[in-house]
């Protein structure tokens, strides 16, 4: 394959994940011409292309090299790595990025009393995800009939194809459905980024890093919160005691009222109200939760 000098990142074309994904690659500086209907998108200001294809090709594309990383659920990286074959590259989950959260899960018909996998033995499971389930069927000692269907998993009981299924779950609506209800937890799922288990030794493996930096930067202000609150100098302990946790807070003087300080501290994760009225309580007052726009430490 001729060499390249351009990062290539795949990314799913329509679906679940891609405005999440592409909004991810915007908050590392990434842009790109093309529109999003094309299968390719050129960058503009930094050397990363974007391939927009389906994410299923997505694992495949990276092992065969055609692109350096990939945006995908752990589900289908999982699923490739278990049924590629010995041939195969193996992959990296690089980073998991906090989006397109879901879980991989048994689901049994309602009127089913499930206690334990053994309860699956002899029975049929429809799944899109037969690497994964066999996986699981054999870590639990169970044997059982793998139905591989590509889509429509949730009818199949209803249909009388199997008496189980596996498929991804997030709110669970389309089990109650079914009539169907959650019974077992094979994998948590969420997006992530995938990658060759070495990275290139290039100009590439250069923008690779200097990408995963600039991504960690954007998940961790995704996550954090800068509090700002007033307290008097006597309530500041309590005060101090109750802030979500982050590095020690930053604490400014309040012109004209010696007694009084202005504290700042990031917070790692949301601020709830209920916390809020806690820190109230304990002295603080004038309290803002503000979001984090960018962070370079
Ligand atoms: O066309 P292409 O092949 O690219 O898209 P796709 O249809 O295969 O994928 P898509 O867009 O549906 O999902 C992409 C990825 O999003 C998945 O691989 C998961 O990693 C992640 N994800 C997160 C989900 C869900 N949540 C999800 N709820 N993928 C699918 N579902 C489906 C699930 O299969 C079931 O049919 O939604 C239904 C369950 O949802 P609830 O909310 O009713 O429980
Ligand atoms: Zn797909």
């Amino acid at each position: 394959m001729k060499p390249r000098d351009r990062l290539r990142i795949a990314m799913q074309k329509s679906g679940r994940l891609t405005e999440p994904a592409l909004d991810m690659l915007t908050r590392c500086g990434l842009t790109f011409r093309q529109s999003r209907d094309k299968l390719f998108c050129f960058g503009e200001g930094e050397p990363v292309d974007l391939l927009l294809v389906r994410d299923d090709d997505i694992p495949g594309l990276i092992a065969q090299g055609v692109c350096d990383l990939g945006i995908v659920g752990r589900n289908v990286l999982n699923e490739f790595q278990l049924t590629a074959g010995l041939e195969t590259e193996p992959l990296a989950e690089l980073r998991s990025l906090g989006f397109g959260r879901c879980r991989l899960s048994i689901a049994v018909p309602q009127e089913l009393d499930y206690q334990e996998p053994r309860q699956l033995e002899g029975r049929r499971i429809a799944t899109s995800y037969p690497g994964l389930l066999g996986e699981w069927l054999r870590t639990q000692g169970v044997s059982a009939g793998v139905v591989t269907l590509t889509g429509s998993v949730e009818i199949a009981p209803k249909l009388g194809t199997a008496d189980a299924i596996c498929d991804l779950v997030q709110s669970g609506g389309t089990l109650v459905a079914n009539q169907l209800r959650e019974a077992d937890v094979l994998l948590e799922s969420e997006a992530v980024l995938a990658g060759p288990l070495t990275l290139p030794v290039d100009e590439r493996g250069d923008m690779l890093e200097l990408l995963l930096k600039r991504l960690d930067g954007v998940i961790q202000v995704r996550e954090s919160r800068l509090l700002l609150l007033q307290t008097s100098r006597h309530t500041l302990e309590a005060v101090t005691r109750l802030l979500p946790g982050g590095p020690q807070p930053t604490l400014l003087a309040v012109a004209g009222q010696p007694d009084q300080l202005m504290l700042q501290a990031l917070c790692a994760g949301e601020v709830s109200w209920r916390q809020l009225e806690e820190i109230k309580k304990a002295g603080a007052r004038e309290m803002f939760v503000l979001p984090v726009e960018k962070m370079l430490a």
